[in-house]
């Protein structure tokens, strides 16, 4: 096949292809997800996405336990999640090969921590390859196939943000068709109770010892002699870093990251006058440097945020301009709910109400800023409802306690939570944030929207009648443009003593695709009071006389604003309304 401009993503999913995967599934995550929505548009793969990783890591797992090539997809994060089950499939092994692939964030462009999934994959036992560009990232892909059918393990493909959404020219090949290996009954293998477990325990190690050979002949790992007076160390995205800002060094390219091949390494450092590490997070490579005893370079490099060909070049003594312009005086730009956002309604009442929100991860959480300022802790997905319940144990009394979550991280871990606070039998509120999608990652359907991947119809979870089931004494349903109704039934549930669901339920704004006609502000009336600036609307400024001004091309009429304007300032615009042509 041609030479086509890929994504690290896209290639991702190429290579999964043409390792003959049989299923793809995983939790969409940034900078992860469009794996899978690039792996369903092929023929012959089955693509799902799963309400958690967890979930998708035991379906894989299963795929693998079955006799074919499973595929599972998440961020950093996520690998939290799936850990559980990571750890004991390193155990079992597998039958059919099964990769994870893994997406760091560094520099948390769209992520709540920073994680260096090598670490974790030491920890699980598991081999890592690590590609540094499109093309390593489809070979490495059906590497890590091959390696997980050959040494019995699941395989992590480690990709980071700018591996994961750099594009770059790729050489495709075709599918290799796999076929299923036929089951067979072994419990020694896959019932990890503790007397088989021990038995799987050792025999992990003399897997691993394998491996550690392997990543010393592996071409993924990889010599470029060049001036001896450096020497680098480097993997992943540093590595184009490295070549682009020290294209003299001699370089240790690592494409296979746990086990380390130490041979490899402490050959490279005999040859190099100086040794240097180049790797983004971390400490990883430079702590097996420590362990063979190996004297480092001090780059001054930080394992906090990602580097650059800028950071790198300073490291080394060179210097280069900023590479970005500082401009001075420019207006702060928060990132904002958009205009006609569902969420809004919710916030708006809880910030009247002064309640403690416990929050949790979603668009939803852009409610912590001003002007909204209605959350007030976001921690992990799943994290609100059992934060809720833990801080009306602790007593809280500075306003109501109240648990938010939107519908995708609700079914991703918040289920659990709120069957804890059931079971526990002291009383709470939680709100669910139903815009029918899982927006913040664009769009995935989860089980609550009832979207399958790639856009089909799929099973939707009735929440009300869960909510009841788990064993809410209230679970009642609002409309969130509704600021008054909203408000209301917040407040006549959290003065209860019992345990409250409430569900807010309106489409995502984006998800509508015939918006209402859009308003503007009557100037005559506007008073400049500054309620429907306090929304915090994108669609909502003031002008240089302090009067509010509505962007009638963002506007998409959710009405929002004209419920909180006490004077009637806030007209839709029509064609029977005349404003003077002031809009
Ligand atoms: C363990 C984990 N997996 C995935 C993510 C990425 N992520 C953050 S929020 C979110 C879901 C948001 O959807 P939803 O709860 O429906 O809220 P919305 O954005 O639609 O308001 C996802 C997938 C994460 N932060 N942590």
């Amino acid at each position: 096949m041609a030479r086509a401009l890929m994504s690290g993503n896209e290639a991702v999913a190429r290579g999964a292809w043409e390792a003959g995967v049989a299923v793809g599934v995983g939790y969409p995550g940034t900078p992860s997800t469009e794996v899978l929505e690039n792996l369903v548009r092929y023929d012959g793969v089955r693509c799902e996405w799963a309400p958690n990783e967890k979930v998708a890591a035991e379906v894989a797992g299963g795929v693998s336990f079955g006799g074919r090539r499973a595929l599972v997809t998440m961020k950093h994060v996520g690998l939290n999640v799936a850990a559980d089950p990571l750890f004991t499939q390193a155990y079992t092994g597998v039958t059919g090969g099964l990769v994870y692939l893994v997406a760091d964030d560094p520099g948390m462009h769209s992520s709540q921590n920073e994680q260096d999934t090598r670490n974790l994959a030491a920890a699980a036992h598991v081999p890592v390859f690590e590609p540094a560009d499109s093309q390593e990232a489809l070979e490495f892909v059906r590497k890590a196939f091959d390696v997980s059918e050959r040494f019995d393990v699941p395989v992590i493909v480690r990709m980071t943000t700018r591996v994961s959404h750099s594009k770059s020219l790729t050489k495709a090949g075709e599918r290799t068709e796999i076929e299923r290996i036929p089951y067979e009954k072994r419990p020694q293998k896959y019932v990890m109770m503790p007397g088989m477990a021990r038995v799987r325990r050792v025999d992990l190690d003399s897997r691993l010892a394998a491996l550690a050979e392997y990543a010393g002949t592996t071409d993924a790992n990889r010599i470029e002699m060049r001036d001896v007076a450096l020497g680098i160390i480097t993997s992943g995205v540093a590595y184009q870093y490295v070549r682009e800002s020290m294209p003299d060094a001699s370089v240790l390219k690592l494409g296979f990251t746990n086990p380390l091949p130490d041979d490899l390494i402490l050959d490279f450092c005999s040859k190099v006058s100086r040794v240097a590490v180049v790797e983004e997070l971390g400490p990883y490579l430079s702590l097996r440097l420590r362990s063979l005893d190996i004297e480092q370079m001090d780059t001054g490099l930080s394992a906090i945020g990602e580097l650059s060909p800028v950071t790198v070049l300073r490291a080394f003594g060179g210097s280069a301009p900023e590479t970005r312009a500082q401009v001075a005086d420019l207006p702060p730009r928060p990132p904002l709910l958009c205009p006609g956002c569902p969420h809004r309604g919710v916030f708006h009442a809880l910030g009247k109400m002064r309640a403690v929100v416990t929050g949790d991860i979603g668009c939803y959480t852009l409610a912590a800023l001003a002007p909204l300022t209605a959350m007030d802790s976001c921690v992990c997905m799943g994290a609100s409802i059992g934060m809720a319940h833990g801080a009306a144990l602790a007593g809280t009394t500075e306003g109501p306690v109240v648990g938010v979550i939107g519908d995708s991280t609700f079914a991703h871990s918040g289920m659990t939570g709120l069957l804890h606070m059931a079971y526990s039998g002291k009383g709470g509120t939680v709100v669910v944030l139903d815009n029918r999608t899982t927006a913040m990652t664009g769009h995935q359907g989860n089980p609550v929207s009832g979207v399958a991947l790639g856009g089909g119809p799929a099973r939707a979870l009735d929440l009300e009648t869960l909510a009841k089931a788990m064993g809410a004494d209230s679970v009642r349903t609002v409309d969130p443009h509704d600021l008054s109704g909203t408000l209301e039934v917040l407040r006549q549930e959290v003065a209860e003593d019992h345990l409250s669901v409430v569900i807010a339920k309106a489409p995502c704004a984006l998800l509508v695709r015939e918006p209402k006609d859009p308003y503007a502000v009557d100037e005559e009336a506007c008073t400049k009071c500054g309620a429907c600036v306090r929304l915090g609307c994108p669609a909502i400024s003031r002008d240089e006389n302090s009067r509010a001004i509505i962007d009638t091309a963002l506007c998409v009429g959710c009405s929002q604003c004209v419920q909180v304007c006490r004077f009637d300032a806030i007209v839709r615009v029509g064609p029977s309304c005349d404003l003077g042509g002031g809009v």
